[in-house]
Parts: C-alpha cells; structure tokens; sequence
C-alpha cells in the first residue's frame, strides 16, 4: 500500500507522499528531546533512521491487517481504509499539499485491498483441509509464502525506486535555488518610459512569471538537474556537438525582451505573454554546428518528448533566437522549461518556443514532422497579427461620460504602427499608442470613449503593423495555424 502510494506520488507534489507526509508530520511532532537524541544518535542520516522506522513499522502493520484479514476480511479491509484517512489527512495537513495530493494514498489502499484479497484467496487455498491429507497442502502454501515475499520485494523496489525520483527532483530544485546567472554580455536596452498605458486593470507590460501563461503536454513538470543536462546538436550540420550547462554559462549571454503567443490563443484570449529573457543566441550555436546546403528545419525535441520544427531561417537570420535559460531576471521557472527552452521572435510557441530542450536536429521540413505537425497543426506558424481589448471586460458594467478603453496588440519582428477602435458601428478612430518597446514586444494602447450614453454598446478594435498593413478581418479558428479576426465585444453604459 505504502510503495503504491509513493510511487503514485512521484506524480503528484513531493508532499503527496504519504512517507513523507506521515514522517514530516512525526518530525513536526517529535518533542524536541527526542528530535535531538535522532540527531545525536543517526546524525544527517536521521531522515533515513525516520524513514526506515516507518517502513518497519508499516510491515509490522501489515502482518497485523494480515492476522486480522485470517479472521475477517471485512475488518481487515476497514482497518486499511483507517489507514488510508489516517494518512490522507497527514498528507492534506502539511502546507503544501493541495486535496488532489491525496489521491496517491487512496490509490495506495486500493492496492492494499487488491493485495490483501490475493494473498488471502493463496492463504485460504494453503489452509489444510479436513478431507485432505496434509501433504496436499504443501504447494499451496508455497504459494502463499512466495506470493507474500514477492509483494514484500516489490513494496521495497518501487518505494526504493520513486524515493530516488524524487531525490533527483530534490536535486533540481536545489540546483535552481544555486544557481547565480550570469550578467548580460549585451544587457536588454531599458524599457522606454511609457510602455504602461495609464488605465486601470491593464495587465502587466512585462508579464510576472507566476501570471505568465502555461501551454504544454507535461502531465508531471519535468525536473531537471542542470548538472545532468546537455543539449545535442546535430542533422545535417558538419560539425555535430554536445553543449553542458556550465559551457553554456560561460557564453556571451544576450538579454531581450519578448511577446511569446499560443497558437491556441483566441481572438481576445490571454496566452500570451512578455518576458526578458537571458540566452545564448541560436544563431551562434548553429553556426558553430555549420548546418548543409539544402537544410531548411531545426528539430528541437524535449527532454519529454515534445517536439518543434522551426525554420532554419528563423534561427539564423537577425532575429534574437534564443536558448533561453533566464525570465525575468531568475532561472527558468520548471514549468517554463527550466534549465533551458527555446524563445524565437515571430513564431507560435508550438513551434519555437521547447522547454526543457535537449536535442536540436538540423533537417528538412520533407523529411520530418513534430509533435503538433503529426495531430492536424500548420508545420510552420508564425505569429498573426493580434489586437485586443483588456478593459472594460466582456460585458461589464462602466460609469456614464467618459469610458477609457484599454488593450494591448501585437506583430512581432514587425511591430505595431496604429490601433484603431469602433464604439457600436460608429467611424473607426485611433486608439492612443503607448511607447514601443521593441518590434518584438506586444505595444499597449488606450482609447478615451468622451460622451459615453447609458445603454449596451459594443467596441471593436484592430491594428496596423509597422509597414501599415491592416490586420485582417477574416475569421479564423486557432487550428490549424492560429486564431484570427477583429476583437468585438460588448459592455452596459449605466
Ligand atoms: N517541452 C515542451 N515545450 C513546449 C510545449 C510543450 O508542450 N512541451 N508547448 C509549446 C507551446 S504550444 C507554447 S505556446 C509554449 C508556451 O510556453 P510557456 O508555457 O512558457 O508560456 O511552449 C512551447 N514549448
Ligand atoms: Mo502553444
């Protein structure tokens, strides 16, 4: 039941362990004498004393539900379930556990059930029967013992197994909380004055990490020890080579800013994102690698087995194609990809953008597909134009007179030249642009609505790029290469 539940819990939050639940919670409730004679006596291998105790003690418990099980099956399976609250709310009581982390031990009794029926069904076929003589009974009860010696083995392997996935968890976020980036060898230009527009409720010019959007296949957030990460780069190149993490620390680190965007974003949604970023440009890893004549893809495959095919282009033209291993002015956070991810300016993030890469393939687009290119999505996408309103939100409820509209729009590697809003089906009339960060950058705007009158009223907005092209109003679906269209949306003037 224990090695079920742990294992289960390699899945979930390290604190989903109920092993690690139950032995916290008996640390947080050890008097401190007893706390200190652990210490004195097994030293830092007090946790392992901890955790060894606990295991023996739960192979005692075991051989209990075992002897209550020879009488009642019934009491035997409550005695487990008994088990399980006991250790579930040892689990939802520490801080960092959500209730979802209780799942691994609930999976864990079912095991516990499921293994105690088994061996019963062998013990019973083991028990000597009255018509019988007792030499009969000999295999059944080899069975019987061997049945519980293997699931004893097994409970000891798989706990022995997901304790040290969790280690190596363990490992990569104390690596990250280590790790001291490296300055800029070409710092980000500072942010303009003016990039926020003065509205109330607008998000964010440069998105916090913990509100940037997340977009991925990862069931369970790769952990990934830096020490344990290098990135293969290879294909069509004449020079094939491997690069660690600490060669990496050591190049010429670029920082810039950049809007990322889900493919998935529809029009008006909010996947997308600003960040600075700290990378070494792909442009220089690829040019190290030498990629052939006739090459006109990068494969960039995860430690997970995502995978994104980019343009050779995109990756070597002027662009700041980044191996990224900083946001904001810290590591990669797991979830966006840490230690390392790729960020290319103008192209969706499925793909560009590969968080926790591992491996970079010079091809071909005929010779092979990625991960969303194989389920129905444009092998190439790079990024629409976009605008849309931030505030007032849908359907929200504004003061009469002057009504100030807020949004923000987006055409990286080309930039945003004009934005135009629409109150009902009124003339078009330019928004107020807020500075320009980079032609990479999304660009917020704002627009003063002045004799506001009470009643339902609509607004549409839409924007120009830099070379005065109009963002088209051809409505489209995400799939297969992104959302587009005019943003309209309604609001009640009180
Ligand atoms: N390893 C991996 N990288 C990935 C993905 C993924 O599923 N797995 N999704 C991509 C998609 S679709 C997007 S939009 C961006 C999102 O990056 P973010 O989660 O940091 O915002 O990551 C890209 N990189
Ligand atoms: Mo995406």
């Amino acid at each position: 039941m224990f090695a079920v539940a742990q294992f289960a819990s390699a899945f979930f939050n390290n604190a989903s362990s109920p092993f690690f639940a139950l032995g916290s919670a008996i640390i947080d409730l050890t008097p401190p004498w007893l706390k200190d004679f652990a210490i004195a006596t097994f030293g830092t291998n007090d946790k392992l004393a901890l955790f060894i105790s606990i295991g023996a003690a739960a192979a005692v418990l075991a051989a209990m539900i075992g002897l209550i099980a020879k009488r009642s099956f019934a009491l035997a399976c409550t005695a487990i379930i008994g088990l399980a609250v006991l250790l579930s709310s040892a689990v939802a009581a520490r801080a960092s556990t959500s209730l979802l982390d209780i799942i691994p031990t609930v999976l864990g009794a079912i095991a516990g059930i499921g293994l105690l029926q088994w061996l019963t069904r062998l013990a019973v076929a083991a028990a000597p029967r009255q018509d019988e003589g007792a030499n009969a009974t000999g295999p059944s009860r080899r069975k019987f013992l061997v049945g519980a010696a293997l699931s004893l083995a097994a409970a000891a392997v798989s706990t022995g197994v997901s304790t040290s996935l969790s280690a190596s968890r363990n490992m990569a976020a104390a690596a990250r909380k280590a790790l001291r980036l490296p300055a800029a060898r070409t710092k980000a230009e500072p942010l303009p004055e003016g990039v926020q527009v003065e509205v109330a409720d607008m998000p964010r010019f440069v998105t916090p990490n913990q509100d940037f959007y997340r977009i991925d296949t990862a069931l369970s957030v790769p952990q990934i020890d830096p020490n344990q990460w290098s990135l293969r780069v290879h294909g069509m190149v004449e020079k094939e080579f491997t690069v660690n993490f600490d060669e990496l620390l050591g190049e010429e680190l670029v920082e810039t800013y950049l809007t990322l965007t889900c493919v998935s974003n529809p029009v008006g949604g909010d996947l997308v994102g600003n960040a600075k970023w700290l990378g070494y440009p792909l442009r220089k890893l690829l040019e190290r690698a030498v990629p052939q004549a006739g090459a006109d893809m990068v494969l960039s495959t995860s430690h997970d087995g995502f995978s994104a095919s980019t343009p050779l282009q995109a990756l070597t033209d002027d662009r700041m194609a980044l191996l990224a291993i900083g946001m904001n002015g810290e590591p990669l956070p797991f979830e966006h990809g840490f230690p390392v991810r790729m960020v290319v300016p103008g192209l969706y993030g499925y793909v560009s953008a590969t968080k926790w890469v591992v491996d970079l393939e010079v091809t071909r687009f005929q010779d092979k597909a990625a991960y969303w290119t194989t389920r129905g999505w444009s092998e190439r996408g790079p990024i629409k134009m976009s605008s849309r309103i931030d505030t007032p939100r849908p359907f929200a409820q504004v003061p009469a007179g002057e009504v100030v509209l807020g949004g923000t729009a987006w055409a990286q590697t080309r930039g945003i030249s004009r934005v135009q809003v629409q109150i009902d089906d009124g003339p078009w009339a330019d928004a107020q642009l807020a500075t320009e960060a980079s032609l990479d950058t999304w660009r917020q705007w704002r627009f003063v609505w002045k004799d506001a009158a009470p009643g339902t009223h609509s607004a549409t907005v839409r924007a120009y790029d830099a070379q005065g092209k109009l963002q088209t109003s051809e409505k489209a679906n995400p799939v297969p290469n992104g959302a587009s269209g005019w943003q309209r949306l309604q609001f009640t003037v009180q």
